[in-house]
């Protein structure tokens, strides 16, 4: 079965879930909200989205795969009790029409736009608008892979985004790079100077998660202190999020 074969019948037969992997306060790791990470599941098995993601993104199933998506983050969103983010690809950003349709659909929900900062760079000025207002009906935007992209200072000038996510290539070097290390407290530093959050990404050992504390980020994410989980699996875990 090929790729486009797969999709088509993911659509048709609701083969796509979410998966959540929780992130957590730095101060005292308690649980601060979800992000979604969809996949499919069919038979047993599980497709990540780096086996479909870039190709469903680029074919026509996209606005079917839209539809879904605002479907499903519209329920969990009304039904738990935490925050909850959801990933946004440039394609479907760009698009006239796509933030509109998360304007009228969503208000105060809790709802975080998790957007690549790789994005941006299409054209600074729709995009500072759209956060604009998205932030206008209580839409929280995320910039996702941060320090990724290129330029990311002047991203940070033009847009007022809620929480910065470094990327976790930056993560994984704190404990023995002195440079990543210098380099990320002085992003966490610039943050809170704009009244930006941010999230460290990728924390997979105790000796990391040590040193981002001590950085000051606001939240922390990672495999050490969870893995993005089915829905029964989280809800048993943090009955808390119901
Ligand atoms: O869950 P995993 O680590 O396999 O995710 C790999 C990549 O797929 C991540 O960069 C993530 O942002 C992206 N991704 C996960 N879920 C979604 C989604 O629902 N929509 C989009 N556009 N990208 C997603
Ligand atoms: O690009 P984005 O940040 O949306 O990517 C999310 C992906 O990162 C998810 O698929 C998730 O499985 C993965 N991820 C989450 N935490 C960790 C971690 O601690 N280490 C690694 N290697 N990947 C992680
Ligand atoms: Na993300
Ligand atoms: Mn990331």
């Amino acid at each position: 079965i090929s790729l486009d074969q797969l999709l088509e019948k993911a659509l048709e037969n609701r083969w796509f879930v979410f998966f959540y992997q929780p992130y957590f306060r730095a101060e005292d790791l308690r649980l601060a909200g979800l992000e979604a990470l969809v996949r499919i599941k069919v038979d047993g098995k599980i497709y990540n989205p780096s086996e479909f993601i870039d190709y469903l993104e680029k074919s026509r199933f996209l606005p079917k795969f839209e539809e879904w998506m605002f479907e499903e983050i519209e329920e969990k969103a009304r039904r738990f009790r935490v925050p909850i983010s959801v990933n946004v690809s440039g394609r479907s950003f760009s698009r006239r029409g796509f933030v509109e349709r998360f304007l009228n659909k969503f208000s105060g929900e809790d709802l975080s736009l998790e957007i690549t900062e790789r994005v941006f760079i299409e054209d600074v000025g729709y995009a500072s608008d759209v956060i604009k207002r998205l932030r206008g009906r209580g839409i929280r935007v995320f910039i996702d892979d941060f320090g990724t992209g290129y330029c990311a200072l002047s991203y940070l000038r033009e847009l007022a985004v809620d929480v910065i996510k470094v990327d976790r290539s930056f993560i994984q070097g704190v404990v023995e790079k002195k440079r990543d290390r210098d380099l990320v407290e002085v992003i966490v530093l610039l943050a809170r100077r704009l009244g930006i959050e941010s999230l460290a990404e990728g924390v997979e050992t105790e000796e990391q998660l040590d040193i981002v504390k001590k950085l000051g980020f606001n939240y922390v994410q990672g495999f050490l202190l969870e893995k993005p989980l089915p829905e029964e699996e989280l809800l048993s875990k943090y009955p808390e999020i119901l």
